[in-house]
C-alpha cells in the first residue's frame, strides 16, 4: 500500500479536532500538567469525571523531570508507594534512612502522564492558559491560546472552554489564581482575601502545608501543589514528591465532592 500524505494529514486534524471539539465542555479542566494536577487527573478521569489538561509546554510533567538540580531522580516518602506501585513506577529505599525513597524521574514524569491518559483524562499540551471565564460569580472555564503564540508574544485571539470546576496547577507562579484575582478583583478564602505569597524552604512544613492548602480558594476554583502553596503561604520544599501527589489526591475528592454536590 502506497502511503498517502493527505491521508495522514486528514487523520490528524480530523482526530484532534473531534478531540478539542469533544472538550469545550468538561467537568473539570486543569490549568499545567505537573504531578498534582496528572494525580488528580487520573483519579477524577477513573471515576467517570471528564478531564482536560492543559500544557503550556510540548511535555507536560513539570517540576518532575529535572529531579535535583537536574540529577534526574527525586525522593518520595513511604506513604505514597501505593500510588506509585498502583502506576508501575519503581522505587528504591534510602540506605539508612527509613521513609525515604528515590525514584527516578523521568520514570515518575512518564509514569504520571501515562496513567493519566490511560484513565481517560485528555491533555492537551503546548496550550497555555491566558485567562478565565468568570460568570455569575464563579470561574467558569479557561481562555486558551497555543505556548508558542503566548511565548512570541503574537497578538492573536484566544479559544475558550467552560469547566464546573478548575483546578490550578500551574506550580510556583500560581498563574490563574494571580490572574482571576488580578483580572475579577475576586476575594480569595484566605486569611486577607488575596495572594499570601511563598515562603523559602522548608521542606517538612512546606510538605504538610502543600497538602492542607489544597483547596476551593473561590467558586470553581481549586488549587493544588505548589500553586496552592503559594496562595496560602506555604513554605517550599525542593525535588521531594510525596506532598505533591497527596494534594492531588485531595484535589480529587474535593473536586469529585464539589461535582456531586451540584
Ligand atoms: O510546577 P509543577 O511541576 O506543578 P506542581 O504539581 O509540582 C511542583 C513541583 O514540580 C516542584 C516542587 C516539588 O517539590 O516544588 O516545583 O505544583 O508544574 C506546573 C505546570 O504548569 C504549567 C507549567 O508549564 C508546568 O508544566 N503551566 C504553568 N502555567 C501555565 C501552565 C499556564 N498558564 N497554562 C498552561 N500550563
Amino acid at each position: 500500500m502506497a502511503l498517502s500524505e493527505n491521508v495522514i494529514s486528514r487523520a490528524i486534524i480530523e482526530s484532534y479536532s473531534a478531540k478539542l471539539l469533544s472538550h469545550l465542555e468538561v467537568d473539570v479542566a486543569m490549568v499545567g500538567g505537573g504531578p498534582s494536577a496528572l494525580t488528580a487527573a487520573r483519579i477524577l478521569a477513573k471515576r467517570g469525571k471528564k478531564v482536560a489538561v492543559f500544557e503550556r509546554h510540548l511535555a507536560p510533567g513539570g517540576g518532575v523531570w529535572g529531579g535535583g538540580m537536574l540529577f534526574n531522580n527525586v525522593v518520595v516518602q513511604d506513604d505514597v508507594l501505593d500510588i506509585l506501585d498502583e502506576i508501575g513506577v519503581g522505587h528504591k529505599p534510602v540506605d539508612n534512612a527509613p521513609g525515604y525513597n528515590t525514584v527516578d524521574s523521568v520514570e515518575l514524569a512518564s509514569g504520571l502522564i501515562f496513567s493519566a491518559i490511560k484513565a481517560g483524562a485528555v491533555v492537551f499540551n503546548s496550550m497555555a492558559v491566558e485567562d478565565v471565564v468568570f460568570k455569575d460569580g464563579r470561574v467558569s472555564g479557561l481562555v486558551l491560546n497555543w505556548g508558542p503564540v503566548q511565548k512570541l508574544g503574537m497578538f492573536v485571539d484566544p479559544l475558550m472552554v467552560t469547566a464546573k470546576c478548575v483546578l490550578d496547577g500551574t506550580g510556583h507562579p500560581c498563574e490563574v489564581i494571580n490572574l482571576a484575582t488580578r483580572k475579577a478583583q475576586i476575594k480569595l478564602d484566605t486569611p486577607t482575601g488575596g495572594i499570601l505569597g511563598e515562603k523559602p524552604m522548608w521542606a517538612d512544613s512546606g510538605e504538610v502545608s502543600t497538602v492542607e492548602n489544597t483547596r476551593e480558594y473561590f467558586p470553581g476554583l481549586f488549587a493544588s501543589g505548589m500553586s496552592a502553596n503559594n496562595v496560602m503561604g506555604g513554605y517550599r520544599m525542593g525535588p521531594i514528591f510525596g506532598g505533591m501527589i497527596k494534594s492531588g489526591v485531595k484535589a480529587a475528592d474535593l473536586i469529585t465532592k464539589a461535582l456531586e454536590s451540584n
